[in-house]
């Protein structure tokens, strides 16, 4: 947007301040510092409302997978828009984008799963997954199959429900959550380990440790009263934590064994972040139930889907009898015919193939070279273009620092200060690019990083 007034910035500042209450965010604290405002971006750049340039090392918050100012996405979102601005799905009514672009997702998503819901957030569809999975064990006369599993550290998004999915604890107290019938197990982040207690470890043990925590607490509930386990197939928000090559095969085979239900959330994973269309392909994970946001419209419309495989599919479908959910917006077609585009490029243009080959190797090799010996990093850990860095006390004890999120913070600033988007979860340093990015502007970024680096430990005296 182009500026009206003399000072906009501080005029956008001071209204901002007076009416716009921001997620995540220290209300108070954030109105005495003033909110940065972005005006436009293009490609990997976004640029703020006094000329400043970032690069975007988010892709927004984890979403623009083609980059900003995508111009078939603008036009494939402004036909829509002239045609067909809205129309619901609710009086046996359907239109052409929803349809082509369930269909396209039957084609890319992990086999089996042939059956979409949409909705708006990637916190809708695991709210709707969830509904789901009550609904298929009342069809299936397992009423009591009702608890739902996830993970110490997992975010899956905002409402009553996906809050309480969330394992991030600083989610919870403000809204007396979580709800009851969720229940938590460790996670798999191997770097952790030690510093909690559990010794030397090598990753692959790790990995069967953990999934073996699982099967006790499905025991110790009872298999019967458990509905479903959910998770990132590499979590996200909670700090880009991969996990170990035991890990996953073994989680599907306690779901598989107790027949709970496997909810496998891809809001971050999905559209070519891993180099594949999906983490579940990166991983070899064969999901009951998918959900997946973000990327699949690149962010620039919101919606999201959630895709059932066969069980579910075929219980919900035959049920005979009317399904009681479903939203105003479900199917929107400006943001389906966006999202239909957007997997159009990507397959056009093999993007997820590029990730996986071409720039997500470079990216991780790159990282490696700038970071692995630099004072400050424990450990550099990606897939694909996500990638973390670990900034850690002590690297051969494997130990954070005391203060936890200090050095991040400081690191974060330091990569503001110098045009980089870069987020601090705790004391990691996480990047998640737009996966347009060339191998030149990878370099620009791990350049600007390590100089932000640097500086982080020149400020902590550790260079
Ligand atoms: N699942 C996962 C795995 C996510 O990453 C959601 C669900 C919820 O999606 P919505 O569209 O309801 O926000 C997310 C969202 C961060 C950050 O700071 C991450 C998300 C959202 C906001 C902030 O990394 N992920």
């Amino acid at each position: 947007m182009t500026p009206t007034v003399h000072n906009q910035t501080r005029h956008w500042q001071a209204l901002d301040a007076a009416h716009h209450i921001h997620p995540f965010s220290d209300t108070a604290a954030l109105n005495r510092e003033g909110v940065r405002i972005i005006t436009h971006a293009k490609g990997i750049y976004v640029y703020d409302s006094e000329g400043a340039r970032l690069l975007d090392g988010m892709a927004g918050l984890w979403c623009v997978q083609l980059g900003y100012g995508n111009e078939e996405l603008a036009e494939a979102g402004a036909k829509a828009l002239r045609e067909l601005p809205y129309y619901n799905h609710f009086f046996k009514t359907s239109n052409p984008w929803t349809i082509e672009l369930a269909t396209k997702l039957a084609q890319v998503l992990p086999e089996g799963l042939e059956r979409v819901l949409f909705a708006n957030s990637g916190s809708e569809a695991n709210d709707t997954a969830l509904k789901l999975i009550r609904y298929y064990w009342n069809l299936k006369g397992k009423p009591k199959k009702k608890i739902h599993i996830s993970r110490e550290m997992a975010y899956h998004g905002v409402t009553m429900a996906a809050a309480s999915l969330s394992g991030l604890t600083p989610m919870h107290p403000q809204w007396d959550l979580p709800l009851a019938g969720f229940e938590k197990v460790p996670t798999c982040y191997w770097y952790a380990a030690k510093s909690a207690g559990y010794g030397d470890v090598s990753p692959e043990d790790f990995g069967e440790l953990i999934a073996a925590k699982l099967e006790e607490k499905i025991l110790a509930l009872g298999p019967d009263n458990v509905a479903s386990f959910s998770a990132e197939p590499i979590h996200g928000a909670g700090g880009l934590i991969f996990p170990p090559s035991t890990y996953w095969p073994a989680i599907q085979k306690v779901c598989a064994k107790y027949d709970v239900l496997l909810h496998v959330d891809e809001v971050i994973t999905g559209f070519g972040r891993t180099g594949n269309w999906f983490g579940s392909h990166t991983y070899g994970i064969s999901p009951d139930v998918m959900t997946m946001a973000k990327g699949l419209s690149s962010g620039y419309q919101p919606i999201s889907a959630i895709a059932l495989g066969p069980r579910m599919g075929d219980a919900i479908a035959n049920a005979n009898e009317e399904l009681v959910h479903g939203y105003t917006y479900s199917g929107h077609p400006v943001a389906c015919a966006v999202a239909l585009k957007n997997l159009e490029i990507m397959e056009r243009d093999a993007i997820p193939a590029r990730v996986g080959t071409d720039t997500g190797p470079y990216l991780q090799a790159s990282l490696r070279a700038a970071f692995q010996d630099h004072p400050l990093v424990g450990e550099v850990r990606g897939v694909g273009l996500l990638a973390a860095i670990e900034l850690v006390d002590d690297k051969a004890e494997r130990r954070f620092f005391p203060e936890v999120g200090e050095v991040g913070t400081i690191c974060r600033n330091h990569c503001f200060r110098e045009g980089l988007v870069m987020r601090a979860i705790r004391d990691t340093m996480v990047c998640s690019p737009p996966l347009t990015i060339t191998r030149a502007e990878i370099d620009e970024m791990v350049a600007l990083a390590k100089r932000c680096f640097d500086l982080t430990a020149a400020d902590l005296g550790r260079t």
